[in-house]
Parts: structure tokens; sequence; C-alpha cells
């Protein structure tokens, strides 16, 4: 199985060395692509540096902020392009544990076709987590379960293996939402299909070092995006018909 951890990169000059070097030791085996958004405080050229010393290690940039949905997109196709069987999603901030990516792993040697890190199953959990972050992340996903019909408990979070041949049947030019959305819609997506999701507990570990991104906008695009799909998919089980807002 060869395996692409994919991190995203806005502004992670402090973080992004730390998660790169626990990464390499904790599964020497996954390569790495970094995907950084042309961040102003020179993260890409550092990415470039630690590239040239470590054959494993790749860089894709782009030419400015584009949204975290955006960036995981070119990783995937990227990933695809170069013949990895296995695409990860991992926060560059230190909060997505490395040491925790061969329970992810595993899950997919297990027959996953998404093997999702999740703190809110028996045995997850999080660090230093401020309450309103955990709250805003259990109300969405306890919404967006109940919304969609999921039975996924951690339905927001970002530290994900997707086996190939599962982004490989997702429209991925189709999914437009950023942020939190963007974790949804995947997720959502995978489901519609009928593939088989695994959820693994996992600790997340409030960032040491730099900035969140997140932003409240973010948070209300996904309300509102997982509120209109809900509501099309109850329309088109009602019907038999796609409604005309459904994606
Ligand atoms: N390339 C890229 N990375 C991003 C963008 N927004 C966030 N990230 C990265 O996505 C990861 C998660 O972002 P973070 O700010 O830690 O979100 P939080 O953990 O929810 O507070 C980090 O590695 C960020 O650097 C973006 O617009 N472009
Ligand atoms: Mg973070």
């Amino acid at each position: 199985m060869r395996v692409l951890t994919i991190i995203p990169t806005y502004n992670e000059l402090e973080s992004l060395p730390k998660t790169l070097g626990r990464l390499r030791a904790a599964v020497p085996a996954s390569d790495v692509l970094v995907v950084d958004d042309n961040s102003p405080d020179g993260t890409g050229q550092l990415a470039d540096s630690i590239a040239a010393e470590d054959s494993q290690v790749h860089v894709l940039h782009r030419k400015g902020k584009e949204g975290l949905g955006a960036a995981y997109i070119a990783g995937f196709k990227w990933g695809m392009a170069a013949g990895y069987d296995v695409l990860v999603e991992m926060d560059a901030d230190g909060s997505h544990q490395p040491e925790q990516l061969p329970l992810l792993l595993e899950a997919i040697n297990d027959g996953a076709d998404l093997a999702m890190g999740s703190r809110w199953v028996p045995g997850g959990g999080t660090v230093n987590w401020p309450l309103y972050r955990q709250a805003i992340s259990r109300t969405g996903s306890t919404y967006a379960r109940l919304m969609l019909g999921l039975k996924i408990k951690d339905i927001t979070g970002g530290y994900r293996a997707f086996r190939r041949s599962t982004l490989e049947a997702l429209k991925l030019d189709q999914v437009e939402s950023v942020g939190y959305g963007f974790q949804v819609d995947l997720a959502w997506r995978v489901a519609k299909l009928g593939l088989k999701i695994v959820e693994r507990p996992i600790t997340f570990v409030e960032r040491e070092l730099g900035a969140s991104k997140m932003s409240g906008n973010i948070v209300v695009e996904a309300m509102i995006n997982v509120t209109k799909w809900g509501l099309a998919s109850r329309w088109a089980a009602l019907t038999g018909k796609k409604a005309p807002a459904s994606k």
C-alpha cells in the first residue's frame, strides 16, 4: 500500500517542521505532500528546503489562499496522478497526532473505504481545545448527523485516510465547500455512494504554535450546506426525484 499524507499549510512556519518530523518518524513508509497556499510567512520555502533533504517529502505550491477544500482537492489529484493507494488528510499544526496515523491505516487495511479519526467516539477526545470549539464541533456534528441521516459521530473532523478508489468514485470537481463544510461534504458524498466509513478514536491536541484559520463564516457555510443537502435528500426520498438544488 503506497500512502501519501497530504498536509495543507497556510502560515505554519513554526508548526510544520515539528509535524513533518513526527510524521516521518511515526510512519516512515508514508510519503508526504505539503500543499501551501503561498503563505506570507514563508512556509512554502521552508517546505521546499525540507523536501530538498528528504526525497519522500513533496511540495505543491498554489497561488494564494483558496481554502482548505481547494488545497486538499489539488493534493488528492496530485496523489492520484502519482499512483498512491491511500491518501491521508492531516493538519500541519500537530492537532492530528502523526503517532495515531497507524490506527487509520489499519482501518483501511481491514477494508474501510474511508477511515475517519473521531474525537466523539469512546476513547477519542481533545486536549486544550477551548470549550466553545468543542461545543461548535459537537453541535455541528449532531446537527449534520440528524439532518443527513448518517451515523458518523465526528463528521467535521479532518484526520482521515481515503482509499484511492473512494476518491476516484467522488466527483471532486463538484466539491465547492471550504473549511468544515468541505469535510462534511466529502463524508456525505462517500456515504451516499454506500462505501464503508469507519471511525477510529483519536485525541485532537490544540495547536501550541501559530494561529487558527477557522472563522465564523466557515461554520455558517457548513450549517447552510448541511441544511440544503438534508432537505434535498428528503425531497428526493419523498418524490423519487432530485431536488433542483441538490448536487
Ligand atoms: N493550503 C491551505 N491550508 C489551509 C487553509 N486554511 C487552513 N489551512 C490549513 O489547514 C489546517 C487546519 O487549519 P487550522 O487553522 O488549524 O484549523 P482549526 O484546527 O480548525 O483551528 C492547518 O494545517 C492550516 O494551515 C488554506 O486556505 N489553504
Ligand atoms: Mg488546527
